[in-house]
């Protein structure tokens, strides 16, 4: 089976809309024909200050997250990043081989530090797209399923790989990006022209799944539409309609061709009212059985160390060998 690996931070306790759609609910559908590593990235959160009572219920609660949105701990390896020593280690090794310029480049590094500014930016945010190269190549990941904000960070794990293989010795597994083109990049409620994200985005634009029902529903029912009364999916010139159509079609397996069917004649707010029930159809279950796994700490904490367990075997072997290639003299 090919494998694939892939990570979510556990930063703002709840997913969002964009997490889910863009990426985990290929996590789960991937399970089933591959040998699937998902991981909560603690490592990853601390690149911002991050309070540590918070991050280490934020990391359950990202697990129990994964749990209720359908990974299956018997059929996938699901971890925490931390749990495995070997990200860190063989990241250190991946900052070697990166160039300056080449991490310099990563457009999701340059907006976050602009908004941050220089005095607030730590080492971690630029050095981030690395560990995450170490992350995909420690398990010789075949795909890496995510949102196409992550595509340049697949790019440069690509191109590290391939230069580590040059200089080395083959090594690595050149890892694909796996993107699904529909929910590649699902924009928020307010400003369709952004993407959807727990930084940019305002309250209102930003849908968290384990928020109220009737407050999500509040915010579908109150999000931006455009010019124009007909429901037609066009990204161009009607984005804050079609990002709805997305949303609609994905969490309700219609094809948007359907949908456009059903709405012909219709206005925006009877699309919309649909639209919020879905919603609340959706998280309604989805948030009760996140609170069950989280009733049951010892459990989801065992799950997690299992995971750990299987992760760790593979990215130990990895490390050995990129040890050894490196020239490193062997503890005896
Ligand atoms: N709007 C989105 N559409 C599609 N996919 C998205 N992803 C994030 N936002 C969207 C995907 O979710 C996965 C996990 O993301 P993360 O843990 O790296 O979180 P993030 O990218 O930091 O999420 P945000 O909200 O986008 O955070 P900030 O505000 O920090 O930029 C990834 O596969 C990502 O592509």
């Amino acid at each position: 089976r090919p494998r694939v690996l892939s990570g979510i931070q556990p930063t703002a306790g709840s997913f969002h809309l964009g997490n889910y759609l863009g990426a985990v609910r290929q996590w789960v559908a991937l399970q089933e024909s591959h040998d699937a590593f998902y991981m909560v990235v603690d490592l990853h959160a601390i690149t911002v200050p991050q309070d540590p009572a918070e991050l280490r219920q934020n990391t359950r609660i990202a697990a129990a997250q994964l749990l209720a949105a359908g990974l299956d701990p018997e059929r996938c390896t699901l971890f925490v990043q931390s749990h495995v020593p070997e990200h860190a280690q063989l990241a250190w090794v991946m900052n070697c081989v990166t160039g300056f310029g080449e991490a310099s480049r990563m457009t999701q590094f340059k907006d976050k530090s602009a908004k941050q500014g220089a005095d607030r930016t730590t080492v971690g945010l630029f050095t981030y797209p690395i560990l995450q190269v170490a992350d995909i190549l420690l398990y010789q990941a075949d795909a890496v399923p995510v949102g196409e904000d992550q595509r340049q960070h697949i790019e440069l794990t690509r191109d590290i790989a391939e230069r580590f293989n040059g200089r080395y010795g083959e090594t690595y597994t050149l890892p694909a990006p796996y993107i699904l083109k529909e929910t590649a990049k699902i924009y928020d409620l307010q400003d369709p022209s952004i993407k959807m994200s727990k930084s940019a985005s305002s309250p209102k634009g930003l849908i968290n799944l384990l928020d109220e029902p009737k407050a999500t529903a509040k915010k579908i029912k109150s999000a931006v539409t455009d010019t124009g009364t007909e429901i037609r999916f066009d990204a161009e010139n009607k984005p804050g309609v079609s990002n709805l159509l997305t949303i609609y079609a994905t969490l309700t397996g219609t094809s948007v061709p359907d949908l456009e069917r059903q709405y012909e004649g219709k206005m925006y707010g009877a699309l919309k009212t649909d639209l919020a029930q879905v919603m609340v159809d959706f998280v309604t279950p989805f948030r009760d059985r996140t609170q069950a796994y989280l009733d049951d700490p010892e459990t989801l904490d065992a799950v997690l160390a299992k995971g750990a367990e299987k992760a760790r075997a593979v990215a130990a072997e990895t490390l050995a060998t990129t040890y050894d290639r490196l020239g490193f003299l062997p503890a005896k």
